[in-house]
């Protein structure tokens, strides 16, 4: 990992704003800063605390050997807390004579009125500094992105052999959990969606005992979590025979999805993709049942910048990973969402889920 890149990256941002230290907790963020594997699960206990000069890594004893044998080689020193992490951090700021701690806008409020009153000196809140550096993907992550797609459509061709009349929903998403963590996956990158008959039509549909009958919609949202980088997917298929409407519908989504895949590359602004995918549905007459954004960046996190909608200011950036996900949403009938995962290039974008688009049928 370049720890040292993205290291001088947030550097030149703190230089720019005249700010001397910056601590960052936020989880995702200590893990892109440092690039430490092994060290982070849901319950650390941390700081990354980065000067013009120093890079520090703060935790307690719980994680203290794993964080010291991640650093090796690193730019990072590790330290462990003496009784409070954030009591020691602001001592020594104090100690150092840095009058000015830059933090993160999504700190929690708890966390930030005990910062603003241990330290001694101003508290700035800086928004999306770290996870604007994020966005643009190095050749590691895209890698370990890309484990994690091929993970994503590996399980996905399981499915379709699990997927029966009588399955329930919450069976088929245990099935495609166990699967793709039996089979390189750390972890789900997020709780499987699996949504059949009417619920498909819930774009965020929870898992219920729901049993999957002939002639149903079945939507499938999910992805694997490789050496903490995630991917995200979604397809959509019909057990039996599809009827015309769930014909129709699903070649308007498909139309939509390809035609969001074919206007990114780098340095377009993002409403431009949602633009194109929202025409297509438009031209079907289904443009108010597309509810949602047709995208979102995906890396660390599931859902990161840049954001894919209409109201969007981002500007897509060659080396982002973002999804294409339009959807179209009938209530209490059915919902169709096709997604994929792309790599955004220079003069386009190279697609990482390969699991097939044509509308399947499972007999
Ligand atoms: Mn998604």
């Amino acid at each position: 990992m370049n720890a040292e890149h993205r290291l001088a990256a947030v550097r030149r941002t703190l230089l720019a704003e005249g700010i001397p230290a910056m601590l960052i907790t936020d989880a995702s963020n200590m893990r892109y800063l440092t690039g430490f594997d092994d060290v982070f699960d849901d319950g650390i206990n941390a700081a990354c605390l980065v000067t013009a000069e120093r890079a520090r890594f703060y935790t307690d004893a719980r994680y203290r050997e794993a964080a010291a044998q991640a650093a090796i080689g690193t730019p990072w020193s590790v330290r462990c807390e003496s009784g409070s992490l954030y009591i020691d951090i602001c001592r020594e700021l104090q100690a150092e004579g840095v009058s000015e701690l830059g933090l993160e806008s999504s700190v929690p409020y708890g966390r930030f009125k005990f910062i603003s009153e241990q330290f001694v000196g101003s508290v700035r809140v800086l928004d999306g500094l770290v996870e604007g550096v994020r966005q643009t993907k190095d050749a590691a992550e895209i890698e370990r992105i890309e484990e994690a797609a091929r993970v994503t459509d590996a399980a996905f061709e399981h499915a379709l052999g699990f997927i029966k009349p009588g399955r329930t929903e919450r069976e088929v998403a245990l099935e495609i959990e166990f699967w793709m963590r039996t089979h390189g996956a750390d972890a789900v990158a997020f709780q499987p969606i699996v949504a059949s008959g009417p619920n498909s039509s819930r774009p965020h549909a929870t898992v219920t005992d729901r049993r999957i009958g002939q002639g149903d919609i079945v939507k499938l949202d999910f992805g694997a979590c490789v050496r903490g980088y995630r991917a995200d997917m979604t397809r959509t298929v019909v057990v039996g025979e599809a009827d015309e409407q769930q014909r129709r519908v699903y070649e308007a989504v498909l139309e939509a999805n390809l035609a969001g895949i074919a206007a990114i590359r780098g340095g377009i602004p993002a409403a431009e993709v949602d633009a194109a995918a929202r025409a297509v549905l438009e031209r079907h007459g289904l443009a108010d049942r597309f509810s949602h954004g047709t995208g979102h960046g995906v890396g660390l996190d599931i859902h990161e910048l840049p954001t894919l909608n209409a109201r969007s200011r981002d500007q897509l950036r060659t080396g982002s990973v973002v999804t294409v996900e339009p959807g179209v949403y009938l209530e209490g009938v059915f919902g169709v969402r096709i997604e994929d995962l792309v790599v955004v290039e220079e003069a386009g974008c190279r697609v990482l889920t390969s699991s097939p688009k044509d509308l399947i049928q499972i007999d």
